[in-house]
């Protein structure tokens, strides 16, 4: 059975999720930023199920920052600012190879971020697509620009795969549920900015704490 969530699914809402996750001082609300990709990730699940093994590594993902949030040290974790101090000054995380620590907010979050910037290079080649223009080949150069970088050849093989059952542009479109080719363009020129933003402010903290290659 198809759960009512998947039906209303729009990525306008998505979109504006994201819009939410900045705060006045450019902190990162995690609760937001974790909305964010449940709708990514119910997004996914509506274009098929050969893409069930990328969304079950990002719910799996989603579901560790959720705990860090609900759990007892849960008030560190209100922003990724605060959740990067807190695991760093309490040295809660695997810096330099895995141990004690596999599920760091500050590794997990990492995997996450990657992912976001995979989807920038995406809409970007969305945006500037044109009718005959091939979802696959946007999305496997999009995804060799960056996440592939972080991943095993068998990993890169299954999601190189995968990419070949995306439906096309037209399919694409349609299950963003926005409206007209126009109106999703419209949506993507609002969206974009912001998107680029929250994963600019994340790839500075990473930078400035020097945690961009947590294992
Ligand atoms: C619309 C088509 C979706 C294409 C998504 C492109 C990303 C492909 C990623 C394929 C990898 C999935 C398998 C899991 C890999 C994990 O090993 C890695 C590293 O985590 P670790 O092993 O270190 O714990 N996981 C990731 O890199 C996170 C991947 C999240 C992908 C989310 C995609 C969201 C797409 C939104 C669609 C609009």
């Amino acid at each position: 059975a198809v759960a009512l969530e998947d039906l209303k699914f729009t990525l306008q809402e998505v979109l504006d999720t994201f819009k939410s996750c900045l705060s006045e001082h450019k902190d990162v609300f995690l609760e937001h930023y974790v909305a964010g990709w449940r709708g990514l990730v119910r997004f996914m699940n509506c274009l098929g199920s050969v893409f069930s093994f990328i969304s079950k590594d990002a719910v799996n993902k989603i579901q560790i920052l959720v705990n860090h949030l609900n759990g007892e040290n849960g008030a560190h974790y209100v922003t990724i600012q605060s959740m990067v101090k807190y695991e760093l000054d309490s040295q809660l995380v695997d810096l330099t190879k895995r141990g004690s620590f596999p599920e760091s907010g500050c590794r997990t979050l990492l995997r996450l971020h990657r992912a976001l910037r995979w989807l920038e290079l995406f809409l970007e080649r969305l945006q500037t697509s044109t009718e005959d223009s091939n979802t696959s080949v946007m999305c496997s150069e999009a995804y060799n620009e960056s996440l592939a970088q972080h991943h095993a050849w068998i990993i890169r093989k299954a999601a190189g795969t995968a990419f070949w059952a995306l439906p096309g542009r037209a399919t694409f479109f349609d299950v963003m549920n926005v409206g007209s080719p126009e109106q999703v363009m419209a949506v993507l020129g609002d969206t974009l900015p912001l998107i680029s933003e929250v994963y600019q402010v994340t790839e500075d903290l990473y930078a400035q704490n020097n945690i961009l290659e947590l294992p």
